[in-house]
């Protein structure tokens, strides 16, 4: 069965599905172990791994050590064509649709596209979607995009339909690392009853009350990234897991 069957699946005994993410980048080496040991206590359905940067030529060590520490599915979350690996299940394979850079729309697809067959990694379709998160992302920076604005909901919503009719199995709806406010649940909630495809919501989420109501307004898929490098142990993430399961 597909990676992202098996997390459909599990959509009949729980509200949601937690993904925690792990940026592979060197400021998180030292704790890697850590952070894998984090996820697997709280219970995540999937790790997701990807950062907008990567500063040091461990990317692949680091996706085989993750690979090595849990029995989750590995789900690359790239940055850019740069960050893919064997060692991954599957990859969030996305188009940055909220922007109008060709290089995020389709030029790093077309450079990973032969690169994913080759690695046998599992290709899930997604309409990747930057929303306005109170302060400047670094998703932004480096795509030289602008993120859609909270304000225009309509536009917000033609996006993600548009995602929806080019076939994308997913849409997911970013706020950026360490957002100042999370994707609205009135955004996910106006969203989610539009589309037909599963939403995504991540990005500043810092409670579990908070990521239990990005569950309530209709996301399927909850990501945090932050809070799993931060805590110092699995307890805290526990709340996340338990509460976006729950919903
Ligand atoms: C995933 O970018 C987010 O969509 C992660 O954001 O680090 O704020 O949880 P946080």
């Amino acid at each position: 069965m597909s990676v992202l069957q098996s997390l459909l699946d599990k959509l009949s005994s729980q509200a949601a599905n937690y993904l925690v993410l792990i940026d592979p980048d060197r400021k998180n080496a030292a704790r890697l172990e850590a952070i894998i040991e984090t996820a697997n206590r709280a219970g995540a359905d999937a790790i997701l791994v990807g950062g907008s940067l990567i500063m040091d030529d461990g990317f692949d060590d680091r996706v085989a050590a993750i690979k090595a520490g849990t029995e989750a599915p590995v789900i690359l979350f790239p940055g850019a064509s740069s960050q893919l690996s064997r060692h991954a299940d599957a990859i969030l394979f996305m188009s940055l649709l909220s922007g109008r850079n060709p290089q995020y729309l389709i030029g790093e697809q077309v450079q990973a596209a032969p690169r994913v067959r080759h690695m046998g990694l599992e290709p899930i379709p997604t309409g990747y979607l930057l929303l306005d998160g109170g302060s400047p992302t670094a998703v932004q920076f480096i795509s030289g995009t602008q993120p859609l604005p909270l304000n225009q909901p309509d536009i917000i919503l033609a996006h993600a339909l548009a995602a929806q009719y080019l076939g994308m199995s997913l849409v997911y709806l970013e706020a950026g690392s360490g957002a100042s406010q999370a994707v609205p649940d009135e955004v996910i909630r106006a969203v989610s009853g539009a589309v037909d495809i599963p939403v995504v919501a991540g990005g500043g989420i810092r409670t579990p009350g908070q990521a239990a109501a990005k569950g309530q307004a209709g996301a399927k898929f909850i990501v945090t990234g932050s809070v799993a490098e931060e805590s110092a142990d699995a307890t805290s993430l526990q709340a996340f897991a338990d509460a976006i399961h729950q919903g």
